[in-house]
């Protein structure tokens, strides 16, 4: 494949021939851009430059999708653009994925996703999963329609640290109550983090249904995932 692309107008760009620091920059704005193909040659030819897997995950792809996760919760971005930016994440991840498994890469959380019984909305589980995925957590998406035993059957086979649930109606948003009940009836409400959002749950609701949080947006999905699960590993490395 060549490394030569089409950028600014029409000027080739040789990916190959930037140095390391002016081709991460480059693949920031290419992310940024959601240019896959791009994006693929890049982790490429880092990879081939003797970069460790990891660090092109973090310093390049992580890195840039922090970027996109800011604009995005400062309204810069929309999400039209931000699912071209994941997509080109995923292109990068999914050459770098059997990698970081050969090197044993550890993630900085476990997490699953899905949205509550009823509901087929999925677009904004979607992003909130890959921007998790982006941020180095590994992410068990149940896709749409989930009823409470898929729920605790995802639980009890992935021990994440994170449930997160998505609902868009609000005729199915209460379901998540049933989910959070359920777990406690079952004595094991506390051993994860329950995460919630979808458009028109706030944190009242969230607080009402027995989450540990409301996420408002993917970014802030982003962010509450890593503060909440950091603080359980210390606190469980505390007691150890
Ligand atoms: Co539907 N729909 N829809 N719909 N739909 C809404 C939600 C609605 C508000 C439209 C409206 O009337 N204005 C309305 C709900 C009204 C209400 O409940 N009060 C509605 C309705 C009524 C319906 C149907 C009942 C229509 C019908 O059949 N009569 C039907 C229901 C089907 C069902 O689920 N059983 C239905 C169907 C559909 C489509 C299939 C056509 C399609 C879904 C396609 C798909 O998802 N694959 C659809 C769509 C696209 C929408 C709107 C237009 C857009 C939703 C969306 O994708 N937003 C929506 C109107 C709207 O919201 N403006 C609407 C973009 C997405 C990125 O945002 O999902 O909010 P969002 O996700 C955000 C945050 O909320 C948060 O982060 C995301 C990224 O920033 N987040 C989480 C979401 N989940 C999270 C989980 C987390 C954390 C954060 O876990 C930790």
């Amino acid at each position: 494949m060549s490394d030569e692309t089409e950028h600014d107008e029409g000027e080739a760009l040789d990916l190959g021939s930037l140095p390391d620091d002016e081709l991460v920059a480059q693949m920031h704005d290419d992310l940024y851009d959601g240019l896959r193909e791009e994006i693929e040659d890049g982790t490429r030819i880092l990879l081939g430059r003797g970069w460790a897997p990891k660090r092109v995950l973090d310093e390049a792809l992580v890195e840039g999708m922090r970027i996109v996760g800011i604009d995005f919760r400062d309204g810069i971005l929309f999400v039209p653009e931000v699912l071209l930016a994941a997509n080109a994440m995923k292109g990068g991840m999914e050459i770098l994925r059997p990698l970081l498994a050969e090197t044993g890469a550890a993630s900085i959380g476990k997490a699953v996703i899905g949205t509550v019984k009823g509901d087929i909305h999925d677009i904004g589980k979607n992003l909130v999963a890959m921007m998790w995925e982006g941020a180095g957590f590994e992410v068990i998406d149940l896709g749409i329609n989930n009823p409470v035993e898929r729920y605790l059957a995802a639980l009890e086979e992935h021990q994440p640290d994170i449930l997160g649930m998505s609902a868009l109606l609000t005729t199915t948003m209460p379901y998540m109550k049933v989910v959070v009940d359920t777990m406690r009836e079952k004595g094991i409400r506390d051993d994860y983090l329950v995460l919630v959002g979808g458009a028109p749950l706030n944190e009242q609701f969230a607080e009402a249904v027995g989450a540990d949080a409301y996420c408002r947006d993917a970014a802030v999905a982003v962010e509450t995932a890593k503060e909440l699960v950091a603080r359980r590993h210390n606190r469980r490395a505390a007691s150890a």
